[in-house]
């Protein structure tokens, strides 16, 4: 029982840890706020064959690379971020589309409160 209890609280402080380092990463000149061209950057290095779009192969690739969680997980949340289901992300429509999302208050920045806030709700089961 308490050994599970254990194991949960890692896996959270894992996740919380891991979302934190993805804001910083992102935030290129590092003023707390993600803009489009910055929150654009978080999935770009996961872009194999540079064709400007994220595969669901590439997404699967790049979420084990980074370990950002199981394998399982990773096909379920390429279609939360594949927002027109055609089976890429990319900026337009997909990003843009995440971005108003992550933005709550729509003052075209993501702060890390509304990062944290939205990515918790992509996330939860
Ligand atoms: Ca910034
Ligand atoms: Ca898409
Ligand atoms: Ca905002």
């Amino acid at each position: 029982m308490l050994k599970g209890i254990a194991v949960v609280l890692v896996a959270v402080f894992a996740f919380v840890v891991c979302d934190n380092h993805l804001f910083r990463n992102a935030d290129i000149d590092m003023d707390g706020h993600l803009v489009e061209s910055e929150f654009d950057m978080i999935f770009d290095h996961w872009d194999r064959n540079n064709d400007s779009r994220v595969s669901e192969y590439e997404f699967a690739e790049g979420w084990r690379m980074d370990d950002w969680d199981d394998d399982v997980n990773a096909v379920l949340e390429f279609h939360l971020f594949d927002v027109n289901d055609d089976g890429y992300i990319q900026d337009v429509p997909d990003l843009r589309h995440l971005f108003k999302t992550f933005d709550n208050n729509g003052d075209g920045q993501i702060s890390a409160s509304e990062f944290r806030y939205t990515w918790d709700s992509l996330f939860e089961d």
